[in-house]
């Protein structure tokens, strides 16, 4: 490594150290000696102080000889910098400042003001107890959710996206309205109904139309979108329990009529094909179905249009738009595969996959993530095939695409472009970031670790799943936190010992991962995407650890300063690396749908939406899980 590191390679092991995860053994000594010499401190002369001091001095210095405590505080010495530790003990040496700071973000330190003259030390747990008021970072989601709807409302009502800056929409998907439909099972779920009802009533004058008379769609996004949003909001808003519990907009019905419409549409692309593959694009006024320009369709659309379309079997009793779909994934679980992973192209013409780049980011990501949120949809059908394609899947990327970072040691999930015989690439889509979330509900079925581990019910697999989940979800957040602006770039490279990759940093020098992620010129655009909070929403509710939420919060924070357009509506970035950034005239529809919905859930009570109940499908759009007798027919 040519760079100079701010780091030594001793370091590497304590790769968390903004957050709390030491050993109890360190915790303890460092507790107890810190505890000890301020006691004493308090209550002796400057004196006294000194000789402590020298005691102190001594104890540490056995100490680092006997433990690993060493590394802790001089990897926190360098992290923090020494500005207060030198403040605090003039004089003292460099060693027992390093003994005497704590690390960031644990128990606040006092101040050296505080420190010299009150006797308050012994308050700071009540301090620590009190903790951020979630409830209001919730009602902030709730605001921006209201701002960015009251943007795409002014300028683009009835376009698929809103342009903030030049206040125009555009149809980039097809024209059926997608911001609306994206946004309303979320505008349900924060209880905005004034919205929800804009929305509903939008849906009941203009959708019917826009489904029978618009050209050409794609299968996938309109099912994840559209047909998913809809179907979403007529579980929400209380319509396969026969009753309408939002006060404003239509009756649930009508969510449903939509959905069997637009699906009926979209069942062609299944029906047209010469294999059990469908094909990427419908033209839904003259219901045609087309391969996409090159032929191939994409692997993760294919088999991310399951869900939605099961759901819709059960709600409607029509089993034609589940067995369409399923054929795709029976017929999947047939074609050979690496270690279960899969190239991202498949020909519907032939039923084959086409090419060997093997990737969870764009066109790879959702194959994954449907083979286990399928099973769980289905739990009391015949899908254990899933689970298993699933299993061997994460076996598969464990095994080949799992790697570390130099030199601190980030754990990412890289590609294959060329196959399994052909060279590792170190470069991950944001997308990916999907993968912690996924892998942590495969793990507990979606209910709390602690709950599983208590009921026995992790096996090895679903423990190393777990753990990969843990790490994983650092590193997305590490790719925001080592920017300019706090917000991730679309795709990062990771810094390997072998072929380094060309690029410049993420221009946040105070990050202790600048040097492990690589940033190169076309990726450094940021469309608002929901995945990272995503993951941080289900590993909150998993782990019931706080740091989720802290995380989460950061990231907010970071898309009200750089995202927000005053005239209403957020903006993507062109560069999050500089600053100020420059916006990009787009809200993309799943920042209503997914960014800020995961948000609100991440914030909210765990009982809102519970994930053993809920699955969501790859848009964000919650259905919920089949339960034997649920089927209304
Ligand atoms: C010590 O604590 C007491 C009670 O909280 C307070 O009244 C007093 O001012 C404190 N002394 C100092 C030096 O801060
Ligand atoms: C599962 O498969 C068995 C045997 O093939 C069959 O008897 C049973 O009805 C199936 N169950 C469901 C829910 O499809
Ligand atoms: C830069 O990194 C530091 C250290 O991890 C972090 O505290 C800070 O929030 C980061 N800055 C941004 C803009 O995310």
């Amino acid at each position: 490594m040519s760079k100079s590191l701010p780091y030594s390679m001793k370091d590497v092991h304590y790769d968390n150290a903004k957050f709390r995860q030491r050993s109890p053994f360190k915790v303890i000594t460092q507790t107890l000696l810190t505890s000890n010499v301020r006691n004493d401190y308090i209550r002796c002369s400057t004196g006294k102080f000194l000789v402590l001091l020298m005691i102190g001095g001594l104890v540490y210095l056995m100490l680092t000889h006997t433990s690993s405590i060493h590394s802790v505080s001089d990897g926190l010495a360098k992290d923090i910098g020494t500005k207060e530790g030198d403040k605090l003990i003039t004089g003292g040496g460099s060693r027992f400042g390093r003994f005497w700071r704590k690390p960031p973000r644990l128990p606040p330190r006092l101040s050296p003001d505080e420190m010299g003259s009150s006797n308050n030390s012994i308050h700071v747990p009540v301090k620590l107890n009190a903790g951020p008021n979630w409830i209001a970072r919730q009602q902030s989601v709730k605001k921006a959710f209201i701002h960015a709807w009251a943007g795409y409302k002014s300028y683009a009502m009835g376009f698929d996206e809103l342009m903030p800056l030049s206040h125009r929409g555009v149809d980039g998907l097809g024209g059926l309205g997608a911001t609306v439909v994206d946004a309303l099972d979320t505008a349900m779920i924060m209880g905005i109904d004034e919205v929800a009802s804009e929305a509903g009533s939008w849906i009941e004058t203009h959708l019917p139309d826009r489904i029978s008379q618009k050209g050409q769609v794609n299968l996938f996004e309109t099912t994840i979108r559209v047909l998913g949003g809809l179907l979403s909001a007529y579980h929400l808003s209380g319509g396969d329990q026969g009753k309408n519990i939002i006060h404003k907009g239509p009756k649930p019905i009508v969510y449903l009529e939509n959905a069997r419409n637009l699906a009926d549409r979209l069942l062609t692309a299944f029906t047209s094909s010469p294999t059990a593959i469908p094909f990427s694009d419908v033209v839904l006024h003259d219901r045609s179905a087309h391969p996409a320009p090159d032929g191939f369709s994409s692997t993760s659309e294919v088999s991310t249009l399951q869900l939605e379309f099961n759901y819709l079997s059960s709600l409607t009793g029509d089993p034609k738009y589940s067995s369409e779909s399923m054929k795709v994934l029976e017929h999947l679980k047939t074609l050979p595969k690496v270690e279960g992973l899969v190239p991202i192209y498949i020909s519907p013409q032939s039923g084959e996959f086409s090419g060997e780049n093997i990737r969870l980011g764009s066109r790879g990501d959702s194959y994954y993530e449907y083979l286990i949120k399928v099973w769980l949809q289905q739990q009391e059908s015949n899908c254990t095939y899933l689970h298993d394609m699933y299993e061997e899947a994460m076996k598969g990327v464990r095994h080949l695409l799992v790697r570390k970072s130099v030199p601190n040691g980030l754990v990412f999930v890289g590609e294959l472009p060329y196959g399994p015989t052909g060279a590792f690439s170190p470069k991950m889509d944001h997308l990916v970031c999907f993968l912690p979330g996924t892998l942590a509900l495969g793990a507990t079925k979606g209910i709390t670790k602690e709950k599983a581990m208590k009921d026995n019910l992790l096996t090895s697999e679903d423990l190393e799943n777990l753990k990969l989940a843990e790490e994983l979800a650092k590193t997305c957040f590490e790719m925001y936190s080592v920017t300019s602006t706090g917000l991730a770039p679309e795709i990062a490279y990771f810094n390997v010992e072998v072929h380094p990759e060309g690029g410049l940093d993420g221009g946040n020098k105070s990050s202790k991962y600048v040097n492990d992620i690589i940033i190169k010129h076309a990726d450094r655009h940021n469309l608002l995407r929901p995945e990272t909070v995503e993951s941080l929403f289900i590993l909150y509710r998993i782990t019931e650890n706080p740091k989720y939420r802290e995380w989460g919060w950061e990231i907010f924070e970071a898309f009200e300063k750089y995202t927000k357009v005053n005239s209403g509506g957020y903006s993507s970035l062109d560069d999050v690396t500089m600053l100020p950034p420059q916006r990009r005239d787009k809200m993309e529809t799943f920042f209503l749908g997914e960014t800020l919905k995961y948000l609100y859930l991440l914030f909210a009570d765990t009982s809102v939406i519970p994930l053993d109940e809920f699955v969501f499908n790859t848009e964000a759009h919650p259905f919920p899980i089949k339960k034997g007798t649920t089927r209304r027919e």
